[in-house]
């Protein structure tokens, strides 16, 4: 029988190592009773915007904190930081996503037992990061209306991997022809189910409802791991 090609085999490994990571961070989630989400979109879909709004909102009853990752530079950090949440940026050079080690080393420093909740920005891809378990508990899948709604359809394996869907920068719907029924039925199409928010980080409009999901899934969460 012949061999699966070396370069297949070098990627499985590489898989399988992470996803022993992530598990550990899970666990280690889990005991700090720290409820962690990922945020995964392509680039300038407005993950930062929403995380910076999200950040800011939470922080009045939830002990919050972020990570963030991008090829190069502290800009997003920055940004986040905005919100007074401790905020640290993983630079990944050339890699297209974050893998579970690079969450591990930033975490080094923290004490998880300090936080509620701890978000994670993904480098901004559709492709990449569906394959590279975090620890998280809930993932995030952001597209905004701008880049039409279609890409549910084009880029199945991110929805699939995903917990949950927002369709942010509403604030700009009209401008664009934006069918959020049409976006809506793609989604559950791809992941029937799926809860899906529609709001806008510019504005504020939608982020309430958003915010109560997260809340609920917080409660939820600690009741189980209770039982
Ligand atoms: N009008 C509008 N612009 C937004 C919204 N969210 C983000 N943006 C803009 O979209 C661009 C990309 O946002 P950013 O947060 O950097 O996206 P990221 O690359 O996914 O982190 C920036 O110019 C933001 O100001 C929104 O809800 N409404
Ligand atoms: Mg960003």
């Amino acid at each position: 029988m012949r061999p699966e090609p070396r370069l297949i085999e070098v990627r499985k490994n590489v898989l399988k190592q992470n996803d022993l990571v992530a598990q550990s961070l899970r666990d280690r989630f889990r005991a700090a009773g720290v409820f962690v989400v990922s945020l995964v979109s392509s680039p300038g879909s407005g993950k930062t915007a929403f995380l910076e709004k999200t950040l800011t909102l939470l922080r009045t009853n939830y002990r919050v904190a972020a990570l963030v990752g991008d090829l190069a530079t502290e800009n997003d950090a920055l940004r986040l930081a905005r919100s007074q949440a401790p905020v640290k940026q993983i630079t990944t050079g050339t890699l297209c996503h974050l893998e579970a080690a690079m969450v591990q080393s930033a975490l080094e420093e923290w004490d998880l037992n300090q936080l509620d909740f701890l978000f994670i920005e993904n480098v901004g891809n559709l492709v990449c990061p569906s394959s590279y378990d975090l620890g998280e508990e809930l993932r995030l899948v952001l597209i905004s209306v701008t880049e039409g709604e279609d890409k549910p359809l084009k880029y199945p394996t991110i929805f699939n991997s995903s917990d949950v869907a927002v369709v942010s920068k509403l604030d700009l719907a009209a401008a664009v022809e934006f069918s959020w029924k049409t976006a809506y039925d793609n989604i559950q199409a791809v992941r029937p189910g799926m809860p899906v928010f529609k709001l806008s980080a510019k504005t504020g409009e939608g982020v309430a409802e958003y915010l109560g999901f997260l809340a609920t899934r917080l409660a939820e969460w600690h009741q189980a791991a209770a039982v």
